[in-house]
């Protein structure tokens, strides 16, 4: 098989063992890579009702057939699990040396069970599988982690790790890597920490097997090339994501105060230009040439690295208007390992609670030194921190006393950084994710803003189709950044072309959604057997801030969304998808996307239609 290894590294931690496996290759065929294999792997192998934190899930690391190639955008992989935070599928995409040395290493995948005894550092060289006393790294932040390892073994080695979030058990714990990138919003670090494993190091030093290594290194070529032409290269280089701050200041969909409104009046002092005044440098991920980190010096001196996602939700989102302050706020999630998308959802959530009077403590909006008490408070689980732990549904259900009126999640998973009081599309964007309320799958806000912001139409639902096709199949099973298409509209033929010269076969793009809408179905399936009865159609609706409480300020003042609009748009996307009145996939539209073993499964826990 050329494109894939056609190897999955299995590793039990209970026993210290690690077994090189080969793999079907329709599964790499089905599948494709990242996102579908560890669709594929959790569904296959967990019992329904695993516990997330017991040594029994999975913890997998997925690359794709791109991987470790050396093309433009393609150093990242696929980090997923049975989440702690929704009880059901999980994953996050991270940038990272570790995704090329994976590879490099022979395998597509490593999933990883069991618990071991005492903490431990995996080591993965080619063939060799090694488990190190990490007793003396256990305590250490992400940054010293990688620091520690990077000083034992080679300048090339990939590490990804876990900082006290992920050790403490944190809900929204994240994985880490190279000071900056983050990834498993789900609770991912969290699954590590429970598995007692600090970091995975990754050295390969195999060739990837590609069918035409001459067109491969010609087409990665040109692709670095094609890049540098985009008219907005330029300017991304600049500002990266932060220049969407101004975009939703201007379109009301900045995240302010706990996604009460859309406007902040702060927004000129943490947008993009602000940015630029204090920006020392940029840094990404591997194998790219349009890097998209920009590195500042924050309040407390440190470099850290700032998106627009980080920076509006511990920024506006929590009243706080002081770029460095943000800037060391986003430092410290980082070296914690805390989501900081969930994160800033957390604290907004506490500090609206408190300024209603609905808990005895007192947190305050925007107060840098108090927020930052309270991250720590978090990752160590000390005092109230400790509820906001376990995320903001379960401590709106803890706190009781409505409070989960302005609980802003889906399923469990924090809302990311778009308000949607007008924006429905968006909001069932948000509803129907993979993984619960995150923009990866289908960002449409900015072609919702421009097609009319009021409409509940058709058109928009198939936009949403589409773009979850795109983004949420192609681009996380393949697995490849989506911004050089995204933000620069690097053509999307590159990517048949590249999967050619890897695989040497044709995948045209109805073959790519087709394993794409496979991939969101067994996810889909994956969830409802997780939730079996329990499982409603509510689970696909956004906040109920959204319905009742209007905006007050700003250009969309007075908008909302409208419940019944809403609930008609959320029954034709599930028309449209083949799934039934409760939003599970009827048994015909499993049959034709090759699943009739998932609808048999699953016809053991509800009732499936025809
Ligand atoms: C992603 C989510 C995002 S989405 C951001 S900023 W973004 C936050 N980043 C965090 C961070 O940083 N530190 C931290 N402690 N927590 C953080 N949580 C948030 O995590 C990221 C980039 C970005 S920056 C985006 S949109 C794109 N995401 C991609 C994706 O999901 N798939 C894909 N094929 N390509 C993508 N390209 C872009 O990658 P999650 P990264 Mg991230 C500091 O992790 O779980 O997927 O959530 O991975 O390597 O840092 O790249 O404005
Ligand atoms: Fe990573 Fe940004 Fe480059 Fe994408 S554009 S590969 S997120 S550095």
């Amino acid at each position: 098989m050329f494109g894939w290894t056609g190897i999955f590294l299995q590793v039990d931690l209970n026993k210290n063992k690690a077994v090189a496996e080969s793999y079907d290759a329709n599964v790499a065929l089905n599948f494709i890579g990242g996102r579908g294999f560890a669709a594929k792997i959790l569904w296959d192998s967990l019992k329904p009702g695993t516990d997330p934190l017991s040594p029994e899930n999975k913890l997998i690391f997925a690359a794709g057939p791109l991987t470790g190639f050396g093309l433009p955008n393609s150093g990242k992989f696929v980090v997923a699990a049975k989440s702690p935070l929704t009880g059901s599928y999980g994953d996050g995409n991270i940038g990272t040396s570790a995704a090329v040395q994976m590879r490099k290493a022979g395998y597509d995948a490593v999933i990883i069970e069991g618990k071991a005894k005492s903490p431990v550092v995996l080591h993965v060289k080619n063939d060799v599988a090694e488990f190190i006393d990490a007793k003396d790294f256990w305590g250490l932040n992400s940054f010293e982690t990688e620091a520690q390892l990077k000083s034992i073994y080679e300048r090339t080695a990939g590490i990804v790790s876990i900082g006290p979030a992920g050790e403490n058990l944190v809900k929204f714990a994240t994985v880490v890597s190279q000071e900056g990138r983050a990834g498993g919003r789900p609770g991912m670090g969290a699954v590590m920490g429970s598995k007692n494993l600090k970091a995975v190091v990754f050295e390969g030093s195999n060739d990837l097997p590609a069918a035409y290594p001459k067109e491969m290194k010609e087409l990665s070529a040109a692709g670095y090339r094609e890049i540098l032409t985009k008219p907005n290269y330029a300017f991304w280089k600049q500002q990266g994501t932060m220049s969407t701050v101004e975009w939703s200041q201007e379109n009301s969909t900045l995240p302010t105060f706990n996604f009460r409104e859309g406007v902040f009046d702060k927004a000129d002092k943490i947008g993009g230009y602000a940015m630029e005044k204090i920006k020392v440098s940029t840094r990404g991920c591997p194998q790219c040439n349009m890097t998209c980190g920009n590195v500042v010096k924050d309040s407390d001196r440190k470099l850290a690295e700032l998106d627009y996602e980080n920076i509006v939700m511990l920024g506006s989102n929590i009243g706080l208007g002081n770029l460095k302050q943000i800037a060391a706020l986003n430092r410290i999630a980082d070296e914690l390992g805390l989501d900081a998308i969930s994160l800033g959802n957390v604290m907004a959530f506490a500090m609206e609670t408190s300024e209603k009077r609905r808990i005895p403590e007192k947190i305050h909006w925007g107060k840098f030194k108090e927020t930052k008490a309270l991250i720590n408070d978090i990752a160590y689980r000390r005092g109230f921190g400790d509820v906001l732990a376990e995320g903001v549904q379960a401590a709106a259900a803890k706190i009781g006393h409505g409070t989960s009126e302005w609980a802003m999640h889906v399923k469990g998973l924090e809302i990311t950084a778009y308000d949607c009081h007008a924006a429905p599309a968006m909001a069932l964007s948000y509803a129907t994710s993979s993984i619960g309320a995150h923009h990866k799958d289908a960002w449409l806000i900015s072609w919702e803003v421009q097609v009319g912001r009021n409409s509940y139409s058709e058109a928009k639902i198939d936009k949403l189709i589409e773009l979850q096709r795109l983004r949420g199949g192609i681009f996380e099973s393949l697995v490849s950044c989506r911004f050089p298409h995204v933000e620069l509209g690097f053509e999307l033929e590159w990517y048949t072309k590249y999967l050619h010269a890897a695989t040497g076969r044709e995948m045209p793009f109805n073959t790519l959604n087709y394993a794409a809408d496979k991939t969101l179905n067994l996810i889909r399936a994956f969830w409802i057997r997780e939730y079996g009865n329990n499982w409603t159609k509510n689970m696909d609706v956004p906040p109920v801030r959204w319905f009742k409480e209007p905006l007050t300020e700003g250009p969309m003042k007075g908008a909302k969304l409208d419940s019944v609009k809403f609930d008609v748009m959320l029954n034709k996307y599930y028309k449209k998808r083949g799934w039934d009145e409760r939003g599970i996939p009827t048994k015909t539209t499993l049959k034709k996307l090759g699943l009739s073993d998932v609808a048999k499964e699953l016809g053991k826990c509800v009732n499936l239609s025809e």
